[in-house]
């Protein structure tokens, strides 16, 4: 293996694909079929070309490389992280022995679960993202989600990468299946709930990236633990590129409140939508919806899938090396949501099924960040709203929270009182439409729609006013 790709290859990778004709004539075979998704799901706005990074090294140094490419050109390549011939196994029942660099037979099934579950919801942003283009804020924006639907592509060969190469003709049907599944589909929906959600303009697309894109941060980091070698290579590397997306979504909503904190100034008034901005209940509101439904991203409190796949090493916790335990957990506890007669309390666990609690925790402490970011400009500005995260419980569809209605707040509602009431707190249709109608697009280079502040800086040095992207 190399650390720099061959670009000169149909496929670029830098896992020696051409001393494997075999593997090499299946991800071949593969790539139309990719290629034919990408044009048929992917971006609808026509473009010339876009100033996009590409991946050509995993080295720490000079990774990638930016230029405008015709985004049919793009190189979608595969990337495994250099090898670490001293890493062992740092959890579970395998610790401290070498890392497996083909796939245990008793751990086949499980390790092809989870590459699936993770393959699957990297097409499915790209196709909830298509149509995105058309009312982009502004180049450097339409630039930027182009960039996220490029790696999220990448992320899918990663994946499909490991099923073609390790999981023989399971993993090449299943490899054929992320391409005919498809977000929001009746017939063959994406298989995690967010990812069968719409996001129809850039207020969702922001909260997406810095929600749900977080979700993927967690999930690889816990991935990237693995003792299956090449799964946590793969994971290590998309990391790298996963941090963008978030930034995305974290300066998105940065500017979206810088510009409300303008407007909210200017006349004097919460009531910005007039005056062509987004008010903060209504980013609250988005926020409420994005926070809720990547919660259920991480799966149920308890969980006996998450035990197994820890003490067999397959998927460790986030952090793992930080932990100071002894990383198998067998006779510790933890304490995890439930509900009991109907109210929200905690039970004591065994620490291993109560894994996937585990992960939330972390995530939603990272969550917070953002929000506390959020709030320092509103407090810059001596205005006194405050953006918050909403309870745990507030309209989650996985888990123990799924069968009973919460508050914001954590005040546990009936049913009928949800009905009545949850118009306040998610987005309505009436606040969909009035979102989708500031998102008139801004194409022009240079310029930025009314709703958003300009960033501070541009990409890769560049100015904000930078010809990001060349329109057909
Ligand atoms: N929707 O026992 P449980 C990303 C299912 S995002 C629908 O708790 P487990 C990205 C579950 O499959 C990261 N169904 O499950 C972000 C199970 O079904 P079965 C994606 C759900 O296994 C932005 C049943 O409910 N990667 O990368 O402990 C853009 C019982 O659940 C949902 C991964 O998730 C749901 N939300 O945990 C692009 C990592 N949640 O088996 C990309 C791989 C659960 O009874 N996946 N279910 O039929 C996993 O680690 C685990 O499978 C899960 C679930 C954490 C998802």
């Amino acid at each position: 293996m190399t650390t720099s790709a061959d670009y000169s290859e149909k496929i670029p990778n830098n896992v020696d694909l051409h001393e494997d004709r075999r593997l090499q004539r299946a991800l071949e075979s593969w790539q139309p079929n990719f290629l034919n998704w990408w044009g048929s799901m992917g971006p609808t706005l026509p473009t010339q070309d876009v100033y996009l990074r590409t991946a050509v090294n995993v080295g720490r140094e000079g990774w990638a490389h930016f230029d405008h490419v015709p985004m049919r050109d793009y190189r979608w390549g595969i990337f495994l992280a250099e090898r670490d011939r001293d890493r062992r196994i740092g959890f579970g029942q395998h610790m401290g022995e070498p890392p497996w660099q083909k796939v245990p037979g008793e751990y086949r099934s499980a390790l092809q679960r989870l590459i699936v579950i993770q393959g699957d919801t990297e097409p499915a942003s790209v196709e909830q993202q298509r149509n995105l283009g058309a009312t982009a804020p502004s180049l450097y924006d339409l630039r930027n989600l182009f960039q996220v639907n490029v790696e999220e592509g990448r992320h899918l060969w990663a994946m499909v990468y490991l099923l073609h190469a390790y999981f023989g003709r399971e993993g090449r049907e299943e490899a054929e299946e992320l391409l005919h599944r498809n977000s929001g589909s009746q017939d063959s929906p994406r298989i995690l709930g967010a990812f069968n959600e719409e996001t129809p303009d850039w207020l969702s697309f922001f909260m997406f990236t810095y929600f749900t894109d977080r979700d993927g941060k967690y999930q690889l980091g816990t991935l990237k633990e693995s003792a299956f070698d090449p799964l946590s290579r793969t994971c290590e590397f998309m990391l790298k590129e996963e941090s963008h997306h978030m930034f995305v979504g974290t300066t998105g909503i940065d500017r979206i409140v810088e510009r409300a904190v303008q407007l909210m100034t200017e006349h004097d008034t919460d009531e910005i939508g007039p005056h062509g901005g987004i008010p903060l209940d209504m980013v609250q509101k988005y926020l409420n919806f994005h926070y809720s439904v990547s919660l259920d991203l991480f799966g149920s409190e308890t969980s006996t899938n998450v035990a197994n796949y820890f003490t067999a090493g397959l998927k460790g916790r986030w952090s793992e090396e930080r932990r100071h335990d002894d990383h198998q957990l067998t006779g510790d506890s933890i304490m995890v949501d439930a509900v009991i007669d109907g109210q929200i309390t905690q039970t004591e666990v065994a620490a291993l099924v109560g894994l996937n609690t585990d992960l939330r925790r972390e995530y939603i402490h990272d969550c917070q960040n953002g929000v506390n970011r959020w709030n320092r400009i509103l407090d810059s500005a001596g205005l006194p709203q405050r953006l918050h995260l909403p309870h745990v419980a507030f309209n989650r569809k996985v888990g123990v929270f799924a069968g009973i209605e919460v508050t914001p707040d954590g005040e546990v509602i009936s049913a009928d009182q949800w009905r009545q009431r949850k118009g306040r707190w998610l987005p309505t249709d009436v606040d969909k439409t009035h979102i989708r109608s500031l998102m008139r697009p801004v194409h022009e280079r240079g310029k930025i729609a009314a709703w958003i502040a300009p960033p501070r800086q541009g990409i890769n040095g560049k100015p904000f006013d930078y010809d990001y992207v060349h329109l057909a």
